[in-house]
């Protein structure tokens, strides 16, 4: 406390008064040990809250380790072998990020960030992480894949020469730069290359295990362990789902973040402590919090400050001057840490500048590591952060140890290597530093054969991604959309007729109960809500409270075994959702339906790094972007309206993307996709928009099917003897063709081929493939499914809600004159028939646009053309909303 601070209190309060309270509160823990001093505490806290003395604590402990060396217990393993083993890690890390960029340029890696968290890592492999059957779900710091793969070298399950191939990813043995699912299929789980994501996926993994449980589906002991960076929790999405963690009792998950205090640039907080602010942030979310800053080292200095002025100097001093600190000698520490106050100098008098220097942060000290493990493990109905502070590029000494630049370093000169080595008793001769040589002690050594036992006890290598290929039974199309197929003019939207095969499909003895239908506080827009009584909204807490409209038989009920997750206002949340119950196949081989609605502009454009991130780890499931399409949607404008997301799915490689225009087309899509995922087990994954405008379905003819998931088929011929056009059209601007056709006709004698256009992407996939094929076998060309039904050589005016480069993904392929008409340009609302106006889609302009492609074909005259433009009113200088 200042003294002038003091001075104030002390003209409030007799400082003997404080005292006594003090002294009584020590009397307490001594007689009755700390809970009961807790207890009281918390009884005179209410007191003085009921007395309205408005008291707030710090939302933060003092700067030291949670777990006092008195309760940190002993250390059941052995130190001198795990302190060799994550050298030898260490050493295989660093040399496997100098060679690649040595042999190879420019290839990239990080030294730094794994060199803070080995021991993180190590504590977890030796004591925690649980493989086989009951694997743990473990999320790894993206940057410090180096360790890992390190480390799978010495339990032999990597060779050298993967070693040799890291970020070699087109090679064979070529080892991922991070950890991508796709590109190392039985190795990482959980991608978490982009920052933000994998904390939240964390998240939701640990809470679809709760789920499964819950609905008894699926018992697992199973705890997920995510190692994040201090930098990475700046990310919105990595703070997004903590208050549902703590709500739903996560105690399932454990976050270790890496308290390096660095991120890529510089301090994470240069003047303030990242430490207490993510204390105050995971507490106030009603996480525990477990501080693990101080290595065993300092244990006997803090014994001595019996007046808690090291505490003091901790809390004074910011992460920039920690960084700095870090980075340099015993001396300057002694000098402008400890002797920056004269007592604080004392407790250390007996201490060498080389004493000062092996002073180590808690995250680099397994004992302190393990008991905060441990008490994560033990902690019931809560989820726990270990804040775990390191040193960035700790072992690099002046080539990186907490160096502004350590990020980006990305060699060390032999001098630095021969620090390195001998700082962590390597036994390696200069030689094989200099030569970068790999290090793997014999099969019988101590090392190996302490490690491979640690992990045999801990049932087996992680990570690990092992897929058993298990086909669930689907119904077919007749017993869940028969309905679809009837003739009848009702009108209905493509949402409502998709939502009707949902509830079909719930209610399949095999298939339905592995359906988890999610929404983001939209189920009602979509026409869902008979689901809240039918399948129940899972809450782990059951429903505590008489729902208002409890009297209706579309009650809102929360169950502990509801089936329905009903995210609240989180995009990410339930898309990260979805990921778990969409991987549930490949991390507990417990294959799952998750079929995720939601605003389709709050989805690809939204948490597209989310739905990238799934695809990486090769989701199986449907997500269906609703009340799609720029002009379809009416009347919500800008912000709402998606005229992309159509284009932005086009560019993931294992989604098909679909925009039908009819009911019972969605019915056959859905059915194929869930055969295809559930059944056939394929690694892919299926975006359908729905829209919410009313129109009736023509009965098809299912010898289309193919056309359908192919992406299109002639829904109509009504060519005539003279000139003819190819109409395309997808989702609701279909029917517009369908007009566009009639006028055409009527108006012009002009004959149309009708083409319902079900996916341009998925058409695109095949006449991309089909010209390389091409290319490659000159001598025995074939053509695309596109060509193959649009054989003629008429124009083709393809229109869609979409951006007009949507279409064109397939124009390009043909030999035919291609018009694409689209909704480029900001959205606004209106009504459907003025904004396909506005945005030039709607059947007359679809006339127009095909008169004109005519008159460059020289089929028609320019007079036909003007005459359609003056009956239909349009004003030849207007400008097109693209136009800004
Ligand atoms: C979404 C995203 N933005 C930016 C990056 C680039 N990036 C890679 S590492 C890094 C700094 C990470 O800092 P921190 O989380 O503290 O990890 P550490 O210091 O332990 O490496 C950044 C910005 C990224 N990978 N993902």
């Amino acid at each position: 406390m200042s003294s002038e601070k003091d001075k104030n209190i002390n003209n409030i309060i007799d400082p003997l008064e404080i005292e006594e309270w003090v002294r009584s509160l020590e009397g307490v823990i001594q007689r009755s040990g700390r809970d009961a001093a807790k207890i009281l505490l918390e009884v005179v806290e209410n007191r003085a809250k009921e007395l309205r003395v408005l008291y707030q604590p710090l939302p933060y402990s003092p700067y030291r380790n949670t777990i006092s060396q008195h309760d940190q217990g002993i250390y059941p393993g052995d130190l001198k072998i795990e302190e060799k083993i994550t050298a030898i890690l260490r050493w295989n890390a660093l040399a496997m990020v100098m060679k690649a960029n040595k042999n190879y340029g420019g290839v990239g890696g990080h030294i730094a960030s794994y060199a803070s968290c080995a021991e993180i890592f190590e504590t977890g492999f030796n004591h925690f992480f649980k493989g086989g059957d009951q694997s743990d779900l473990v999320f790894f710091q993206p940057h410090s894949s180096t360790g890992i793969y390190a480390r799978a070298f010495l339990e032999g399950r990597l060779t050298e020469n993967h070693l040799n191939n890291y970020r070699h990813e087109t090679k064979e043995d070529g080892l991922s730069s991070y950890c991508h699912p796709y590109l190392m299929k039985n190795f990482w789980n959980f991608p978490t290359g982009s920052m933000g994501i994998g904390p939240l996926s964390a998240i939701y993994q640990a809470r679809f295990l709760k789920y499964l449980e819950n609905r008894n589906l699926y018992k697992s002991t199973k705890h997920v362990w995510g190692v994040f960076g201090d930098g990475e929790m700046d990310e919105p999405e990595s703070l997004a789902g903590l208050s549902l963690a703590s709500r739903e009792n996560l105690d399932n998950l454990t976050f270790i973040i890496n308290c390096n205090l660095q991120r890529l640039d510089g301090p994470v907080r240069g003047n303030g402590q990242i430490i207490q602010e993510l204390e105050s942030l995971f507490k106030g979310a009603g996480w525990n919090v477990v501080k693990v800053l101080w290595g065993s080292e300092w244990d006997k200095i803090f014994l001595m400050d019996k007046n808690h002025l090291l505490l003091k100097r901790f809390a004074e001093t910011v992460d920039g001057k920690y960084q700095t600190l870090g980075a340099r000698d015993g001396a300057y520490n002694l000098k402008n840490f400890f002797g920056e106050d004269p007592e604080v100098l004392k407790l250390v008098s007996t201490m060498s500048d080389e004493d000062i220097d092996k002073l180590k942060r808690g995250g680099h000290d397994f004992k302190k590591l393990y008991s905060a493990f441990k008490l994560a493990l033990e902690t019931k109905g809560k989820p726990t952060v270990i804040l775990a502070k390191t040193k960035k590029g700790y072992g690099m000494g002046k080539a990186g140890e907490s160096k502004m630049t350590a990020h980006q370093a990305k060699e060390l000169d032999i001098e630095a290597l021969k620090e390195f080595r001998n700082r962590f008793g390597l036994d390696m001769s200069d030689d094989q530093l200099e030569n970068l040589d790999f290090y793997k002690p014999s099969e019988d050594s101590e090392e190996i054969k302490y490690l491979k036992k640690r992990r045999e006890n801990l049932g087996g290598f992680i990570p690990q991604r092992k897929v058993e290929q298990i086909s669930i039974d689907v119904p077919k199309l007749d017993d869940h959309s028969k309905f679809l197929f009837e003739d009848s003019d009702r009108e209905y939207s493509t949402t409502t007729g998709l939502i009707r095969v949902l509830g079909n499909i719930l209610k399949n003895k095999i298939i339905g109960p592995r359906v988890v239908p999610n929404v983001a506080d939209e189920a009602r827009t979509f026409g869902m809500a008979n689901l809240f009584s039918q399948i129940g909204i899972y809450s782990p807490h059951g429903q505590l409270y008489e729902p208002e409209d409890s009297s209706s038989i579309l009650t809102y009920k929360e169950s502990k075994n509801g089936q329905l997750l009903e995210e609240g206002i989180s995009e990410a949340g339930a898309v990260s959702s979805w990921v778990a119950a969409a991987t549930s196949y490949s991390n507990h081989n417990y294959p799952m339906m998750p079929f995720y609605i939601f605003y389709s502009m709050f989805g690809f454009q939204r948490v597209g790094d989310l739905i990238w991130a799934a695809a990486d780890q090769m989701p199986r499931g449907f997500l269906i972007g609703a009340t799609a399409g720029r002009t379809t949607l009416s009347g919500e404008g800008l912000q709402h309206q998606d005229g992309h997301s159509q284009l932005i799915a086009s560019t993931i490689p294992n989604l098909k993307s679909y925009d039908p225009c009819f009911a019972n087309e969605i019915a056959i899509i859905f059915d194929e996709g869930m055969k295809r995922m559930m059944q056939e087990c394929k690694n892919e994954f299926y975006y359908l928009t729905v829209s919410n405008e009313k129109y009736s379905h023509p009965k098809i003819d299912l010898t289309n099917k193919e056309g359908i998931l192919k992406g299109g088929y002639l829904f109509s011929d009504n060519t005539v003897d003279g000139i003819n056009i190819n109409l395309f059209g997808s989702g609701p601007i279909f029917r517009e063709c369908i007009k566009a056709s009639e006028i055409l006709k009527n108006d012009f004698g002009i004959g149309t081929r009708l083409y319902s256009i079900t996916s341009y992407s998925e058409l695109e996939k095949d006449c991309k493939e089909t010209k390389r094929k091409n290319m490659l076998n000159p001598n025995n060309v074939s053509k695309s499914f596109l060509e193959n039904i649009v054989s003629n050589n008429d124009p083709i005016i393809a229109t869609s809600d979409y951006v007009r480069a949507y279409a064109q993904l397939v124009s390009g392929y043909l030999k035919n004159k291609f018009t694409s008409l689209g909704t480029d340009g900001f959205g606004r609302s209106d009504t459907r028939a003025n904004l396909r106006d506005f945005f030039e889609v709607d059947a007359n302009h679809i006339v127009v646009s095909s008169l004109f492609s005519l008159l460059e074909e020289k089929k028609v005259t320019s007079d036909i053309v003007s005459k359609a433009i003056k009956s239909f009113n349009f004003q030849s200088n207007s400008d097109h909303p693209w136009n800004i």
